[in-house]
C-alpha cells in the first residue's frame, strides 16, 4: 500500500523520544516535598503533557494550597523545579533514546514522510541536542509560542502547520492521556505508547514495539468506508 496520503508523523518528546518523565517526577516531587504536598507516581500520570505552570497549579490544588501563593511566588516556584529538572537533564545522552525509537523514525523517513515534533516542554530543545536528535526532525513547534498546553490540539495542529501537512492525513504518537486527547482533538491518528490510553487508535506497550508497517497499515484501514 502506497505511503502518499500520510502527510506527516509527529512525535511527542517527554515519554516517547526519551524517557524525561522520570526527571519532571523527581524534580516536582522535591518542590511538592518542599511545600509539605506528596505526589506519587499515579498522580505524576496527571502532569504528563501538561505545561509547567499549570502542573503547579495541579500540585498546588492536590496539597488544598491552590490559594497560598501570588502570581510571582508561583513563578519563583516554577522557576525552582525547572532549575531541578535541567540539572538532572545534564544526565542526559544518547544512549537514552527509548529502544527502536532510531529504527523507527529512520522507517518513515525512508518512506518520505516528514517528522515532526510536539513537546510542550521548553526545555525540548536542550533535551533533543543531549541526544543528538535535532536535525531528524523537519521541523519542532515551539512550545514557547503555544498559548494551550495538551490536552488543546494547539501544538499537534502547529506541528503539521509547520510541515505543511494536513492533520487528518498525519499520525501522532504519544505517551499520556493528556498527549492522546491533543492528538484526537486534532483529527490526526493517534498511536500510543504505554498503558490506560483510550483512544488511541493503535497501541503499543513500548517503544520497541512501533512498526512503521503495522501502523501505516492500520491508518490506511481506518480510511476505508
Ligand atoms: P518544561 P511533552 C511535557 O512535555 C511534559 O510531559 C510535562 O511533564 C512538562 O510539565 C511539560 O512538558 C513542560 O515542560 O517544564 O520543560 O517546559 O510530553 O509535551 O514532550
Ligand atoms: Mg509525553
Amino acid at each position: 500500500m502506497a505511503d502518499t496520503r500520510i502527510e506527516a508523523v509527529v512525535f511527542d518528546l517527554d515519554g516517547v523520544i526519551t524517557d524525561t518523565a522520570r526527571f519532571h517526577y523527581a524534580a516536582w516531587k522535591q518542590l511538592a516535598g518542599q511545600l509539605g504536598i506528596t505526589i506519587d507516581e499515579a498522580f505524576n500520570e496527571r502532569l504528563k503533557g501538561v505545561s509547567r505552570m499549570d502542573s503547579l497549579e495541579e500540585i498546588l490544588r492536590e496539597g488544598g494550597q491552590q490559594d497560598r501563593f501570588s502570581l510571582e511566588e508561583k513563578e519563583q516556584l516554577a522557576s525552582e523545579k525547572n532549575e531541578q529538572y535541567c540539572r538532572l537533564l545534564t544526565q542526559l545522552t544518547p544512549e537514552d533514546v527509548l529502544p527502536g525509537i532510531p529504527e523507527f523514525i529512520a522507517s518513515i523517513k525512508a518512506a518520505g514522510i516528514p517528522v515532526g515534533l510536539a513537546s510542550v516542554s521548553r526545555n525540548a530543545g536542550t533535551v533533543l541536542e543531549s541526544l543528538q536528535l535535532g536535525p531528524v526532525f523537519d521541523y519542532i513547534a515551539d512550545a514557547a509560542l503555544i498559548r494551550n498546553s495538551k490536552p488543546d490540539p494547539e501544538i499537534f495542529l502547529t506541528a503539521c502547520a509547520g510541515l505543511g501537512a494536513d492533520p487528518r492525513y498525519s499520525i501522532g504518537v504519544e505517551d499520556a492521556p493528556a498527549g492522546i486527547q491533543a492528538i484526537n482533538a486534532s483529527g490526526m491518528f493517534a498511536v500510543g505508547v504505554g498503558k490506560q490510553l483510550p483512544g488511541a487508535d493503535y497501541l503499543v506497550q513500548s517503544t520497541d514495539q512501533l512498526c512503521w508497517e503495522e501502523i501505516r497499515d492500520c491508518f490506511f484501514q481506518t480510511l476505508l468506508p
